[in-house]
């Protein structure tokens, strides 16, 4: 039997010259260079939930992949809500100044997976087979795939000039994000590490950050090409508002999932993109019909 050779992504450039493999050599998993990197990936995880790795992408990569997104720009969806940091209605038995009765702004878009061209420098990185074995590493994960769905699996997190995405928590585990376009004020990540447990809301101290007390608050100085892991699941975070001068703050969301091929649900992504694909449709049709359950 002779090796298969990895497909090759349709993006003319090599992802070499994309990523800094020179500085970042998550293709060499032999190298001593990878375990140094992926030990202090690891130890900031472990330290705080949250792993910066600086310069990831090569200048040269920064003005193609922003003009990517200005090209896709026209499919972005932007929405202004009102949020408290659990995405759910307030509590009337509560007091008013909770933390669960306080909301503030989310203004902000998203750009769908399916507005990417087959040839996107932004998913020849996303899909690139050493970078996610590199980051399964880095998360102490056996391997991780690209999330299969066909709108959610890789987007653009727009915030224009005016708009922030208030405290709040993720519900995935852990999100990988590129930051493409940087604000030239505010649009700064910000976050209080590990401020819940499993047991304790510490809604004390939510509230604290939510009245703007930053004791507890860490600032990130990201930079266009830096490279994010963060676990938002406890810690408190949210992304300032971005300047009203400033250009428009992007950040790659590369969505991974432990298993291969799982899209999402059909009803969630009605609600979350306005719309679904067929492929939703049928995978909601395989999933009643593998339900052996009564009811
Ligand atoms: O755009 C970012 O840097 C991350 C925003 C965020 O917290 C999220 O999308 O959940
Ligand atoms: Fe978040």
């Amino acid at each position: 039997m002779t090796d298969v050779a990895e497909p090759q992504h349709p993006c003319p450039i090599p992802v070499a010259e994309l990523i800094d493999l020179e500085r970042h050599p998550v293709d060499r998993p032999d190298s001593p260079l990878y375990a140094a990197l992926v030990a202090e990936t690891r130890a900031k995880l472990d330290d705080d939930g949250c792993a910066v790795i600086s310069q990831f992408l090569h200048d040269e990569a920064l003005p193609v992949m922003s003009a990517e997104i200005r090209g896709i720009r026209p499919f972005l969806h932007e929405s202004t809500i009102h949020i408290n940091p659990y995405f759910s209605e307030g509590d009337p038995l509560l007091p008013k100044d909770h933390a669960i009765n306080t909301f503030a702004e989310r203004s902000g878009g998203f750009i769908p997976r399916d507005a990417f061209a087959a040839t996107s420098a932004i998913d020849a990185v996303y899909q690139w087979p050493p970078l996610l074995a590199f980051i399964a590493d880095c998360l102490d994960l056996p391997e991780i795939h690209c999330y299969a769905d066909p709108l959610a699996g890789l987007t653009i997190n727009a915030l224009d000039p005016g708009q922030q995405f208030a405290w709040h928590y993720d519900t995935n585990d852990y999100a990988v994000t590129i930051l493409v376009d940087e604000a030239s004020e505010g649009g700064l990540f910000q976050y209080s590490p590990n401020i819940r447990t499993a047991g304790d809301e510490n809604f004390d101290c939510v509230r604290s950050c939510q009245g703007e007390d930053l004791t507890t608050v860490r600032t990130l100085q990201l930079r266009s090409g830096d490279l994010q892991i963060f676990r938002g699941r406890f810690s408190l975070h949210r992304v300032t508002k971005v300047a009203t001068d400033s250009p428009a703050r992007h950040t790659a969301v590369f969505a991974y999932t432990e298993k291969p091929d799982v899209i999402g649900r059909l009803e969630r992504t009605r609600q979350l993109f306005g719309r679904a694909l067929p492929a939703h449709e049928a995978a909601e049709r395989s999933r009643s019909r593998s339900d052996e359950l009564k009811d």
